[in-house]
């Protein structure tokens, strides 16, 4: 008999992913990087159709880095360290307006890499919450500190709205499938380090090549 909890799905497998994501020596994987993305698209798709102009944004970029890594420069895909040096020797990155490149790796990943601060923003709120604390307040301040400054007014607009969809910090809770507030206080507290640490590496290459405002 199928053991429905093996089934059940868990925020912890999804945060787990990213600690796949470091090589040895620093590199951050695409693939690990990407499956995390898809985990966290999985979730929030459980919450309600109205994030689903978000998880579709997501989706499409997601998508693009995988045929990337599945196409036949591929290799040159594995991590960001080497898409990024791939993808600028051979100028393949429009560097200050959309031009012959406007979905290369390197925009479509910067644009995942700052939701990624906005994951971790939103992640330390819950982490430090209280039982009366609102997810939608938390949501929208790590929003506002973070994605909110790349959007136009009109995508603001929309990402506000569907924050007041959120389900209050209990339902969030039960539908991560962690466990107790504890063990969820837990989790994140082992989760955050890593993904910290994939967005540092990840903002210092960019940072270091001058990509973080491609167009
Ligand atoms: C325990 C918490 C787990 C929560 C998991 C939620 C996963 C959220 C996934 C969000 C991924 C968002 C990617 C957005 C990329 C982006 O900035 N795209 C924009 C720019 O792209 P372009 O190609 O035009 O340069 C694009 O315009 C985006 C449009 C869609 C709206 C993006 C709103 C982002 C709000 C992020 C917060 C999600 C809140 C979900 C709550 C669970």
């Amino acid at each position: 008999m199928a053991n429905s909890v093996e089934e059940k799905f868990s925020l912890r497998e999804v945060l787990d992913t990213f600690s796949l994501c470091l090589s040895e020596n620093k590199e951050v994987y695409v693939q690990h990087y990407v499956e995390g993305w898809r985990g966290l698209v999985r979730f929030m798709n459980s919450l309600g159709s109205v994030f689903s102009f978000i998880s579709k944004d997501a989706v499409n970029k997601i998508e693009i880095l995988v045929n990337f890594l599945n196409g036949e420069n591929g290799a040159h895909y594995v991590t960001i360290q080497s898409m990024v040096k791939y993808e600028l020797d051979n100028e393949l990155v429009d560097l200050t307006r959309r031009d012959k490149h406007p979905e290369s790796g390197c925009r479509t990943l910067l644009r995942l890499h700052r939701a990624l601060r906005w994951l971790e923003l939103f992640l330390e709120r819950l982490r430090t919450s209280s039982e009366d604390s609102k997810t939608s307040v938390m949501c929208s301040e790590a929003y506002n500190e973070s994605l909110a400054q790349h959007h136009a007014w009109i995508i603001r607009k929309a990402a506000g709205t569907a924050f007041w969809a959120l389900p209050g910090r209990q339902t969030f809770f039960d539908v991560m499938n962690v466990g107790t507030p504890e063990q969820v206080v837990a989790m994140l507290g082992n989760a955050l380090p890593l993904i910290s640490e994939v967005y540092n590496i990840t903002e210092n290459l960019y940072a270091q090549h001058d990509l973080l405002q491609l167009p």
